[in-house]
């Protein structure tokens, strides 16, 4: 089996460890594949009291899905053609699983946590983040859009802060992390060896939830003033609207340098991910987690079979030149027509989730 993802039993503790370092941990469909039925083991065994997830190499918790890999498959024929497929089915499957985990699951972010990387945080019960933490959902510039359940957590955020976020791909600290309710507690990364070893001393006799807070709170350091807080009236003025020439309109309303830069960024993204993401992120605001990943499904599967994928993959990941040409090239040519077709069911192909509490 693949060492891209270690997994042991330590006590009552079942620690996962993303160790992809090449890649800044992103998540491949093996990775998935591996954890996914680990998880289902320790689930089911009563001496695993809580489960631990991690990122090995201090860099990242985890960078990602494996997008490189995706975007290389499409277009090709036979086994490879299906790995979009596959790997959103796998990855959200995943996602889910530790959504309904029975047990206390932590993530231990120290570093970099994009896309992905939230998938395997933002649905357990604990996030512990470092002062290295570097959060984003950067979906939008390449031609996707803020998946993993972005379209249940984001418009879950204060305000409008996850429309932000997830529009823009604005990057978040630690500070930013506990506002937004991300992060449940924030711990320098020095001490993290330190956490681990008192949640495997600990006395798991008590409820699961309430032990974990526990170790945890005694861990937990008064978080600095978040940037993003400090932003959260301008972020409700401006980024509210229900179309996306609504929030262009309402930043340069503004006049300040932020609404300029932040006008500026999103007209650097993928046109068709902006209506796309716009449109998922005022959907799953009433919807519940489960309806929220089969539409998302839906998506994974228009949006990544588009031209702006491949061309978001190549500008920011192969060639790195930054330049994206992206078609349809302005909001103004993305058709209702073609937003809508992103949302529309897929008979034969849908996300089959299995029934949880
Ligand atoms: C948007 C994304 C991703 C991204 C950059 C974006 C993403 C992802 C990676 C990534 C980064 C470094 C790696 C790697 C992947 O970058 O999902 O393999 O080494 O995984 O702008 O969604």
């Amino acid at each position: 089996m693949s060492d891209d993802v270690l997994l042991e039993s330590r006590g009552p503790l079942g620690v996962v460890t993303l160790n992809r370092l090449k890649a800044l941990n992103a998540l491949s469909l093996e990775m998935c594949r591996a954890l996914h039925p680990r998880l289902d083991a320790w689930a089911a065994d009563p001496s695993v009291k809580a489960v631990v997830i991690r990122g090995a190499g201090g860099r990242a918790f985890c960078a990602g899905g494996d997008v490189r890999a995706v975007a290389s498959s499409v277009g090709r024929t036979g086994a490879e053609a299906s790995l979009a497929r596959e790997f959103f089915r796998a990855e959200y499957a995943l996602n889910h699983r530790i959504h309904h985990y029975p047990k206390p699951f932590i993530a231990l972010v120290d570093g970099i946590c994009m896309g992905g990387g939230l998938g395997l945080s933002m649905h357990g019960a604990f996030r512990v983040v470092t002062e290295k933490l570097v959060l984003a959902m950067p979906e939008t510039a390449i031609g996707i859009f803020p998946d993993v359940g972005g379209g249940w957590f984001l418009p879950r955020f204060p305000g409008e802060a996850g429309t932000y976020l997830g529009l823009t791909g604005a990057r978040c600290d630690a500070a930013d992390a506990v506002w937004l309710g991300y992060a449940t507690h924030q711990v320098e990364s020095s001490r993290l060896e330190d956490l681990m070893a008192a949640l495997g001393a600990a006395d798991w006799s008590g409820a699961g939830r309430d032990v974990a807070a526990g170790v945890l709170a005694g861990f937990h350091q008064v978080p600095g003033p978040s940037g993003l807080a400090a932003r959260a009236e301008v972020l409700s003025r401006c980024f509210g609207g229900q179309r996306v020439e609504d929030i262009l309109a309402a930043l340069e309303r503004e006049g300040t340098a932020w609404a300029e830069e932040t006008r500026a960024t999103l007209l650097r993204m993928s046109p068709t991910s902006l209506r796309v993401t716009l449109r998922q992120l005022r959907q799953g605001r009433g919807q519940d987690y489960d309806a929220t990943a089969r539409m998302e499904y839906r998506l994974s599967q228009a949006l990544t079979a588009r031209h702006d994928f491949r061309e978001g993959i190549r500008a920011v990941l192969v060639d790195k030149d930054q330049k994206p040409r992206w078609s349809p090239a302005t909001l103004a040519e993305v058709t209702e027509a073609e937003v809508e077709a992103c949302f529309a069911p897929r008979p034969g192909d849908e996300l089959e989730l299995p029934a949880r509490g």
